[in-house]
């Protein structure tokens, strides 16, 4: 064993000491530690700050290792809205978008008095140098989005003490799409990343049907929005490509909505299917979209063996003037959910909620089912005080069984703060819970902490979807 002080010593001294309330404490020290203490007297009041001491080495050497683990495992990013390259301008990146990204967009608003159609006649390069001023220059950028802008920015080597705009511009336009994209991905330790694939899209559909040769580090989601959320106007544009379905939702639609998905599926290699829905969504229910779900949907995920994917929880266009930055959010029920788990345990869920309030409910759901899978914080949810909540919370319910974290990166640059932000909170929060472990006496070896966060970080989810 090894000195608790130095750790490099064999350890041949073994002291005990009770702690009143918290029973017995022991620590080991090789000779020249021993004997640099002066360790004669355990009930001395020196024993007692010796035992502070070795806890304080010991707390330090396990977060050194769990930072290790933790910054080292190979992310798999669940979900974002970036693109492999083959997508062209679908993909962005660069300082105006991460600039005008809707976070930033609805945080501007709080301190302009323009009207929102103005502030959308501008140009991006416009809208980004009034977003810096305002909420870089004139205010200083704490918050979450706008800290992540600066951590961006500074891990990509720019000094955020400079506060120059034009050199960051001038600094980004030097880089080449794919290197940056390495770059990126490598600076974020990001191995896959998730897309969000709409058929629906029409910039996006024509790239599909073309056919390119993939980037094996995005991964494909067909997302279905349209499909369950505005069936009336769906069922023509599936007529139109070729589908015979009608308004009804009779057998034959039915068979043409799988078809439908069966050729989509295959064409993309879709890791799973994915909505967002309303704090409202209700299941079973006589509505198109529960009916979609039922009997096109599910049949469909058991039959290619795929999860699907509920993002539950958002209130789109709260404020239309905001455009994407309008979206808010209200507490769901989550009765749905729970019907959905338990009447199909064939399928696999894979969940993330937007209110805070639904958090607690929603571990408890998972520990109900074993095929629901929880993943991320998302959106208004991704701020490191919620952040450090749920993840201790989702830890504390459900063990290992969890994937704490995806990005939502819209601009690729995005991938190195939500993960560098990402990662400390659930480093932070795994060496508070292999501490309390160690205080009741197991100690995880290096290994076992290596193998958890590679577990957190994509390995659970990989093995929620093979499953
Ligand atoms: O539905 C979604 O995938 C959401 O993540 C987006 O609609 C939202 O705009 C977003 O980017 C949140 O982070
Ligand atoms: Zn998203």
């Amino acid at each position: 064993m090894l000195c608790d002080l130095c750790h490099r010593n064999e350890a041949h001294r073994h002291i005990y000491l009770f702690e009143h309330g918290r029973g017995r404490k022991t620590f080991h020290l090789c000779d020249p530690c021993a004997a640099a203490k002066g360790t004669e007297d355990s009930r001395s009041g020196s024993s007692l700050d010796l035992l502070r001491e070795v806890q304080e080495c010991r707390r330090s050497r396990l977060a050194a290792l769990v930072n290790r683990a933790v910054f080292s495992a190979p992310i798999f990013d669940i979900h974002t809205h970036l693109f492999d390259p083959a997508f062209g301008e679908l993909l962005l990146w660069g300082i105006d978008d991460l600039l005008t990204y809707h976070y930033l967009v609805a945080e501007v608003f709080r301190y302009l008095d323009m009207p929102y159609d103005r502030f959308w006649k501008l140009t991006k390069t416009r809208q980004a140098d009034l977003i810096w001023k305002k909420l870089f220059v004139e205010h200083s950028p704490v918050s979450e989005a706008c800290r992540g802008v600066i951590t961006t920015l500074q891990t990509l080597g720019f000094d955020p003490k400079q506060r120059n705009l034009a050199a960051i511009r001038k600094g980004l336009a030097n880089w080449k799409l794919k290197n940056f994209i390495n770059h990126c991905l490598n600076e974020a330790g990001v191995a896959k990343i998730c897309m969000t694939n709409s058929p629906f899209d029409d910039l996006e559909r024509p790239v599909w049907q073309r056919g390119f040769k993939r980037d094996e580090r995005f991964v494909a989601a067909l997302r279905i929005d349209p499909l369950l959320l505005a069936w009336s106007d769906t069922a023509p544009r599936l007529r139109e490509w070729g589908y015979e379905v009608h308004a009804d939702l009779s057998q034959k639609t039915i068979r043409e909505v799988r078809r439908f998905l069966k050729d989509w599926t295959r064409r993309i290699q879709a890791k799973y299917l994915m909505v967002s829905l309303t704090p409202e969504f209700a299941f079973p229910d006589a509505g198109a979209c529960a009916q979609l779900i039922e009997k096109a949907i599910l049949p469909h995920g058991c039959e290619f063996g795929l999860p699907f994917a509920l993002m539950i929880g958002v209130k789109r266009a709260q404020n239309a003037g905001l455009k994407m930055a309008g979206d808010g959010m209200g507490r769901s029920d989550l009765t749905a959910l729970a019907n959905l788990c338990a009447q199909y345990p064939e399928n696999k869920f894979l969940v993330t909620v937007l209110a805070r309030e639904n958090q607690h409910e929603l571990c408890v759901l998972a520990r109900k089912f074993r095929n629901l899978h929880i993943f991320g914080c998302w959106w208004f949810t991704n701020v490191p005080y919620v952040v450090e909540e749920m993840t201790r919370m989702r830890i504390e319910l459900l063990g290992l069984s969890v994937t704490p974290q995806h990005s939502d990166a819209r601009i690729l640059d995005q991938l190195i703060y939500k993960w560098q932000h990402s990662r400390r909170i659930i480093a932070q929060v795994l060496v508070e819970k292999y501490a309390a472990l160690a205080e009741s006496g197991w100690e995880a070896t290096p290994a076992e902490i290596e193998r958890d966060a590679k577990e957190l970080l994509g390995g659970a989810f990989e093995r929620f979807c093979a499953s």
